[in-house]
């Protein structure tokens, strides 16, 4: 359902070129609530425009997190659930994904189905994801029992990005893991992806440094995502590295509009 952030998001990608979005993962048995939301004030005031929140491994509930980040910051909050377990009906979107390179029909309809009732009585905003696995996967590969995409045939994420548009889906995120090494999805495998869809492309997974995002918007990637970068270093240096990284990409980005 077409709604506020979808409208946000659209707006901030015709004028701005890119985006960055700020991943946050609740899980209590690694982190503390009041650590996330320090983590999510501080993306905001870096500049980074939406927090994503969830991951392949929720311990526990996540409602009390996304509460509370919620109402610590004015950026949009959009859930990113791995599992049934990520639906909160306290966050201003979903990312209603389906993991369209699963080897199990769970991951690419099964869990959706499960989690509709709830997601549809709630009438939070829905923006409806292709999510693909690019090698190394990490968890999200592991749970998700993907057949994760080759780093060198960008052929085959593209075929299934197209199909994604084609079936209606908003946007297409290529997923190199959360800690992924390597710099991210590989910059080829961006440009030929985006060169034959026109929805835009969010990417992440690995991106910790403002080279390998810079990269990634100049290879066409729309939104950039970072996740383990924020939860290294956002509190030692109070935002100063992410506020430069969110500046390179937003230069770049201009070059877009
Ligand atoms: C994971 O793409 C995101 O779903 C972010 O990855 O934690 O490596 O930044 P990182």
């Amino acid at each position: 359902m077409a709604g506020k952030v979808w409208n946000y998001i659209t707006k901030k990608l015709e004028t701005e070129g890119a985006c960055h979005f700020s991943l946050l993962d609740p899980d209590p048995l690694s982190t503390s609530i009041e650590s996330v939301v320090e983590i999510a004030t501080l993306a905001e005031k870096a500049g980074s425009d939406a927090l994503m929140i969830g991951g392949s491994t929720i311990f526990g509930v996540i409602d009390d997190a996304v509460a509370h980040i919620k109402d610590a910051v004015e950026i949009p909050t959009i859930l990113f659930p791995g599992n049934i377990t990520g639906v909160s009906e306290h966050a201003d979107a979903m990312f209603f994904m389906s993991l369209l390179n699963s080897t199990n029909p769970y991951y690419i309809i099964g869990a959706q189905a499960l989690a509709a009732p709830k997601v549809k009585l709630t009438g939070i905003e829905t923006i409806p994801m292709a999510y693909l696995i690019v090698a190394p996967g990490k968890t999200a590969s592991w749970v998700g029992d993907a057949k994760p995409f080759l780093r060198d045939k960008p052929k085959l994420p593209t075929m299934y990005a197209i199909a994604a548009e084609l079936l209606g889906m908003k946007l297409v995120y290529l997923e190199a893991g959360s800690g992924a090494e390597g710099g991210g999805v590989p910059p080829e495998m961006i440009s030929t992806v985006t060169k034959f869809i026109d929805i835009p492309l969010i990417t992440g997974g690995g991106f910790n440094d403002e080279e390998s995002v810079i990269t990634a918007i100049e290879s066409g990637a729309s939104i950039v995502v970072q996740g383990t970068y924020l939860e290294k270093q956002v509190q030692k240096d109070g935002g100063a590295g992410l506020a430069k990284i969110i500046k390179g990409l937003k230069k770049a980005g201009a070059k877009r509009v």
